[in-house]
């Protein structure tokens, strides 16, 4: 017996306008801090955040994730719920974690495991067993949290590698429950994910879900491929899983920006100013902006040695071309991280000291957090927006810098999920750095004509692929596994 068919819900109807969308996630979209005595809420940064906010605030959900805020607690009723502060407002119900809870199951499990393999980075694992009975112990507690707020029509949508076990453990207690997944990350061939001593365990509870979505076909293949490896039963054809009489429906739908929104800045005239009086602060005849995580996954360290072999090959550059490298600080705990900023450091050092001249210098570097909005005169300032991740799930960066943009030009990564959906953007493999190099010069030089016409076909793409239609998406295809 399978048993997802729970009788042709219409998530999209009219009538479903009652269904609640119960939404789980590690990082919660809003924490409140202490300032100077005050108690203030931040909407915090992060790609799950950026894409997802939007969507609870119009459909007015329930959202439960960590309280990482040092008044996050201060503010909550009994039931550690708070509604948020923007327009519409959505309720907020916040998950308490002990530091020994954050150690292994955020920082030890999440981010020294299940974040390496998933990108492939097989050595930089840390499989610590102790991580693993505090990831299932923490896995419970949302789980645990959320059951008790389950109403019968609930939409339970789980998201990303933190939360792999929660499908599971909600499966256990309410059986019919309507439970999808997004995955924000790549999924990785077999041959990495099977290091995970734990692999099968985490393959099962995640086949709890009826549904799951990753950003690219490629991750599916991956997916469905260790699932067979786990012993699930596989339908190559119409991409789904057997597994403990359980069907499960996995397909690819690309996570896209809130298009309008970003778009709609292109006439804000203090954005233009400011994008404006960028250059001239930094003496730039023409701009390169990155703006990333700090992560040994989005290739800082790479790029920043492409610009290096670029002044070096054509010194016409040098005083000319300044690249902006925006950093916000990321896991700032986890030792590998804080070794990478300090070679990151290092090298933006070393560069500098090589080329600057007068009032120039080659690389400006900042190590912060900003707001979103911030960004925008950097995007709008940008005639080259340079992101080299070694692999990233999708990188709504590079969306954003195109919704911006009239007249730069994207030079992506093809290890990123958005290249399979940008391709008219320069992509380069960024572990070969004479070719980045070529495509920075290409860039830089590139017609008018070339420029406009690509420029235009990639804001076609994330103008149609959008935050709305992604949403639209999962609905609809979640809602059809229930139709069969
Ligand atoms: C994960 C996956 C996938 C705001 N201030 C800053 C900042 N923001 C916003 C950006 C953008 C978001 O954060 C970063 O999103 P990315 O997609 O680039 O990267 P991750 O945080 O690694 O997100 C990724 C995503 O989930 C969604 O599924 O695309 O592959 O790894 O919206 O405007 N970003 C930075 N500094 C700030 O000060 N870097």
């Amino acid at each position: 017996m399978i048993i997802p068919n729970l009788g042709g819900i219409n998530l999209m109807s009219q009538e479903s306008s009652s269904k609640r969308l119960v939404l789980i996630s590690n990082g919660e979209p809003y924490a409140h801090n202490y300032d100077n005595g005050n108690i203030v809420c931040k909407k915090l940064a992060g790609g799950l955040t950026t894409g997802l906010d939007p969507m609870m605030q119009e459909d007015k959900g329930l959202w439960v994730a960590w309280g990482r805020g040092n008044a996050d607690f201060k503010v909550v009723d009994e039931e550690n719920k708070v509604k948020v502060p923007d327009k519409n407002g959505y309720t907020l119900k916040r998950v308490h974690l002990t530091s020994k809870e954050q150690n292994g199951f955020y920082y030890g499990f999440s981010n020294e495991i299940m974040w390496p393999i998933c990108h492939a980075f097989v050595s930089k694992a840390n499989f610590e067993r102790e991580y693993w009975y505090t990831y299932q112990k923490v896995n419970k507690k949302y789980a645990e949290t959320t059951i008790k707020e389950l109403t019968e029509n609930d939409l339970i949508w789980i998201h990303d590698y933190q939360l792999s076990l929660v499908p599971g453990y909600i499966r256990k207690t309410k059986h019919k429950a309507k439970i999808a997944m997004f995955w924000h990350i790549p999924w990785p061939a077999w041959e990495a994910f099977r290091t995970i001593p734990w692999r099968k365990k985490i393959i099962k509870h995640m086949l709890a879900a009826d549904f799951i979505a990753f950003h690219t076909p490629l991750f599916v293949k991956n997916f469905l491929d260790c699932a067979k490896k786990i012993g699930a039963k596989i339908n190559y054809k119409n991409n789904t899983i057997i597994c403990n009489n359980h069907q499960t429906k996995v397909i690819s739908i690309p996570l896209g920006i809130d298009y309008k929104q970003f778009a709609g800045e292109n006439n804000n005239s203090t954005i233009n100013k400011k994008a404006v009086s960028l250059k001239t602060k930094y003496n730039a005849e023409k701009l390169i902006f990155g703006v990333d995580r700090l992560d040994y996954t989005k290739g800082i360290l790479q790029r920043l040695k492409a610009m290096d072999l670029l002044y070096e090959k054509h010194p016409e550059y040098i005083g000319e071309v300044t690249m902006v490298q925006r950093i916000s600080p990321s896991r700032t705990e986890v030792k590998e991280y804080q070794d990478m900023k300090e070679t990151i450091n290092r090298k933006i050092a070393q560069i500098n000291g090589k080329y600057q001249k007068d009032h120039w210098v080659p690389i400006k570097y900042f190590y912060d957090s900003v707001p979103q909005k911030e960004l925008l005169p950097y995007y709008r300032a940008a005639d080259i927006a340079l992101i080299t991740p070694l692999i990233d799930g999708m990188n709504l960066v590079a969306k954003e810098y195109l919704a911006v943009q009239n007249n730069g030009m994207l030079i992506l990564s093809e290890f990123a999920g958005a290249a399979k959906y940008l391709q008219d953007a320069l992509l380069v493999n960024p572990y070969d750095t004479e070719t980045v190099v070529d495509k920075i010069h290409h860039a830089l030089q590139m017609p008018e004509k070339e420029r406009k016409h690509r420029l235009h076909k990639l804001k076609e793409d994330i103008q149609t692929y959008d935050i709305n239609w992604w949403r639209d998406k999962f609905l609809q295809k979640w809602e059809e596994v229930y139709d069969q």
